[in-house]
C-alpha cells in the first residue's frame, strides 16, 4: 500500500514534469521564430538578399541588375509607353525603380577617411522613422532594405512605418505581410487615425518609438555604407545636437544614386523657405576635422536624427501644422535658440528622391491650400520676434489671416527660457543680410517721372537676371523691396546689383560677393543711383512698363535719373 502511494506520487511528478518540458520546449520554438531567425530563412531562400545581420558586411553588387552600384536605369521605349502618366502621378521613374532589386549596391560616397574612423561599440539604439502618404512599393522597401542592411544590428531597435493614410491597396496589408514575413519584429507599421500631415505624423511614429535616439527619414531614401554610426556616436557625446546626414541624389528619371559632392549648409529665406549655402569661412577655421559633425543654421527637414528624450523635452514637432513645409525651420530656431545645436554629418550619407511634386493633395483644412503659408506664421508667430515683418513683407497676403492657436508652442519657449531671434541671427547665422537693419535706405525705390520702380519683374532669383522697372505697387509687392547696404550694395535679401562700364548696358542681379562691380552710391538730393566702379547712373528714360533699366551718362537734368527709397535710415 506504502510502496504503491510512492509509485503513484512519482506517477504525478513525472508527469507533471513532462508537462513542464513540454511547456518549455513549445516556447523555446516559439523564441527561436524570432526575426534574426527570420533573416537568416529568408537569406537561405535567396542567397541574393543581402542582409547579413550579424556580421553586417556591405552586399556584393549583383552582376548585370539593373541599376547595381547606383547606375542609371534607361528604359526601352516599350517599356516607357506609360511613362508620361505615370510621372504625372508619380514625379519619378516607378517602371525604372520596380526593375531594380530592393536591396541594389550603391557606391560609398563618403569622403576617404569616413571608413576607417572606429565609433564606440556602445552606441545608444536607433528608432528609424519612415512617413509615407502615398509613396510606393518598390522605394518604401528599398528605403527599409538598405536601412536593415546598412545598419549594425545592435543599434537597430526598430523601423517604424507610419502611414498616413495612403489609398494605396499596395500599402495596406500587402506590405503588412511582406514586413512580417521578411523582417519579422523589427519593422513596425503604424496607420494614423486620419490623415495628420507629414509634421503631425513623425511625432505619431516619435511618439511610439523606444530607442534611444529617433532617426526621421522619407520613404524614398537609401541609406549609404556607415550611414548610422556617426550620427549615434556624436548624439552619444551631445545629446542636444540634431543632425542631419549628408543627403545623396537619387535622380527621379533614371535612379541613378550621386554623392552630393562638397558639404552643404542650411539657410532660409525671409519668406520662409529653406535653401542650401555654404560653408562660412568663420565655421571653417573652427573644424577641427572635415570629417567632423559641423553646425548649420538650418536643416532641409527630411533627414535628421535626435535623441528621443530630448526631441520631445524641446516640444517635438508642432501638431498643428498641416500636411507640408515650414517644420523644418521651426525645429532649426527652436533646437539653436533653445540650447541645443544643429549640425551636418559628412560620413552619413543617405540618398533621397528629389521629386518635381507630391503624390498626395497638398490642402490642409485650415490653411486652405497654402499649408506652408499658414505653418510657416505660426512658426513666425513663436519664434522669430519682430523679425516676422521680413516675413511678413513677402506675404503681405498673410496679414491678419488666422494661424490657429500657438499658446502651447509659447509656453516651449518660456519653459526652456530659450534665446530671442536677433541672439539666433548674431550668433548662428551672423552672414544673413537683414533687408532693412544696418542699410543706407530699402523699401520700394522710385522714379517719381515715370511712376516706375525698379523691380525684379518675377524672375527666378537663383539665375541670374536683369534688373527691371514696373509700375510702383504702393509697398505690396515683394519683388520691388531692395536695399542700399552700408557696404554700398544695392541688393535684395541674396543677390546684388552688378553694373558693367558700358553706356546703355543692362543691370543684372547675381550672389553678392562684395566685388567692386557691386558697388554703388546713392546721392539722396540729386536722385542719382552711380554704378562706383564705371560712374555711369541708372537710367530708365525712354523705357517701358516691364522692360530693363539701363546705366548711361550721369546728368543731373535727366528726369530718368531720379530715384528715391522709400526709406531712409
Ligand atoms: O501628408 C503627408 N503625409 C506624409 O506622410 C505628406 C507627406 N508625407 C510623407 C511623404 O510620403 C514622404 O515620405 O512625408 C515625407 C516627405 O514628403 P515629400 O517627400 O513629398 O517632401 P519633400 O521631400 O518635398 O520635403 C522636404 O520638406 C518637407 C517640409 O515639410 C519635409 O521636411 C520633408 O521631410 C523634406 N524632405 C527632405 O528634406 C529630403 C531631403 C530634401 C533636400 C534637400
Ligand atoms: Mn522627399
Amino acid at each position: 500500500m506504502y510502496y504503491y502511494r510512492i509509485y503513484r506520487r512519482r506517477h504525478y511528478i513525472y508527469f507533471a514534469a513532462f508537462i513542464i518540458g513540454l511547456i518549455l520546449l513549445i516556447n523555446l520554438k516559439k523564441n527561436n521564430r524570432s526575426h534574426s531567425q527570420k533573416f537568416r530563412q529568408n537569406l537561405k531562400r535567396n542567397p541574393n538578399e543581402l542582409i547579413n545581420i550579424d556580421t553586417f558586411v556591405e552586399p556584393e553588387p549583383c552582376v548585370g541588375c539593373p541599376g547595381e552600384n547606383g547606375r542609371a536605369v534607361y528604359l526601352t521605349a516599350d517599356e516607357s509607353k506609360n511613362l508620361d502618366a505615370i510621372y504625372k502621378k508619380e514625379f519619378f521613374n516607378l517602371i525604372a525603380s520596380d526593375k531594380i532589386s530592393l536591396w541594389r549596391s550603391i557606391p560609398d560616397t563618403r569622403e576617404s577617411g569616413c571608413s576607417s574612423i572606429q565609433y564606440p561599440k556602445d552606441l545608444p539604439t536607433a528608432s528609424v522613422i519612415l512617413i509615407f502618404k502615398n509613396e510606393r512599393w518598390s522605394p518604401v522597401l528599398r528605403s527599409v532594405y538598405s536601412i536593415i542592411n546598412r545598419s549594425p544590428r545592435h543599434l537597430l531597435k526598430e523601423i517604424i512605418l507610419v502611414d498616413d493614410q495612403s489609398d494605396l491597396e499596395e500599402l495596406k496589408k500587402p506590405l503588412e505581410d511582406y514586413c512580417r514575413e521578411h523582417f519579422g519584429t523589427i519593422v513596425r507599421i503604424l496607420r494614423t487615425p486620419k490623415r495628420l500631415g507629414l509634421i503631425a505624423a513623425k511625432n505619431f511614429g516619435g511618439r511610439y518609438a523606444v530607442g534611444d535616439v529617433i532617426v526621421f527619414l522619407d520613404a524614398h531614401i537609401e541609406a549609404n555604407a556607415g550611414w548610422l554610426e556617426p550620427i549615434l556616436a556624436r548624439i552619444k557625446e551631445k545629446p542636444s545636437a540634431i543632425l542631419c546626414p549628408t543627403i545623396d541624389n537619387i535622380d527621379d528619371k533614371t535612379m541613378a544614386y550621386h554623392g552630393s559632392g562638397g558639404s552643404g549648409y542650411g539657410i532660409f529665406t525671409w519668406s520662409l523657405f529653406f535653401t542650401w549655402g555654404s560653408i562660412p569661412d568663420r565655421v571653417s577655421r573652427k573644424r577641427k576635422s572635415h570629417l567632423d559633425p559641423y553646425p548649420s543654421p538650418t536643416m532641409a527637414g527630411g533627414l535628421l536624427a535626435a535623441d528621443r528624450k530630448y526631441f520631445f523635452e524641446i516640444g517635438g514637432y508642432d501638431d498643428d501644422m498641416e500636411v507640408w513645409g515650414g517644420e523644418n525651420l521651426e525645429l532649426s530656431f527652436r533646437t539653436w535658440m533653445c540650447g541645443g545645436s544643429l549640425e551636418f554629418v559628412p560620413c552619413s550619407h543617405v540618398g533621397h528622391i528629389f521629386r518635381p511634386g507630391h503624390p498626395y493633395n497638398m490642402t490642409g483644412e485650415k490653411g486652405k491650400g497654402d499649408v506652408h503659408g499658414r505653418n510657416s506664421m505660426r512658426l513666425a508667430e513663436v519664434w522669430m520676434d519682430d523679425y516676422k515683418r521680413l516675413y511678413y513683407m513677402h506675404r503681405r497676403d498673410l496679414i491678419g489671416k488666422d494661424y490657429g492657436d500657438v499658446s502651447s508652442r509659447r509656453e516651449i519657449r518660456e519653459r526652456l527660457k530659450c534665446n530671442n531671434f536677433k541672439w539666433f541671427l548674431d550668433n548662428v547665422y551672423p552672414e544673413k543680410f537683414i533687408l532693412d537693419e544696418n542699410v543706407r535706405a530699402y523699401g520700394e525705390i522710385r522714379n517719381p517721372s515715370a511712376s516706375f520702380c525698379l523691380d525684379t519683374l518675377g524672375k527666378d532669383e537663383k539665375r541670374a537676371i536683369e534688373l527691371g522697372v514696373f509700375f510702383c505697387q504702393g509697398g505690396t509687392s515683394a519683388n520691388q523691396v531692395f536695399s542700399l547696404s552700408n557696404t554700398d550694395e544695392l541688393r535684395r535679401e541674396e543677390v546684388c546689383c552688378v553694373g558693367q562700364d558700358r553706356i546703355g548696358s543692362v543691370i543684372r542681379l547675381v550672389h553678392c560677393s562684395g566685388s567692386p562691380n557691386q558697388k554703388w552710391t546713392h546721392d539722396r538730393k540729386s536722385g542719382a543711383i552711380v554704378h562706383s566702379d564705371s560712374g555711369l547712373c541708372l537710367d530708365v528714360t525712354d523705357v517701358k512698363n516691364g522692360e530693363l533699366a539701363k546705366l548711361d551718362k550721369c546728368n543731373s537734368n535727366k528726369p530718368g535719373q531720379i530715384w528715391e527709397f522709400k526709406n531712409y535710415s
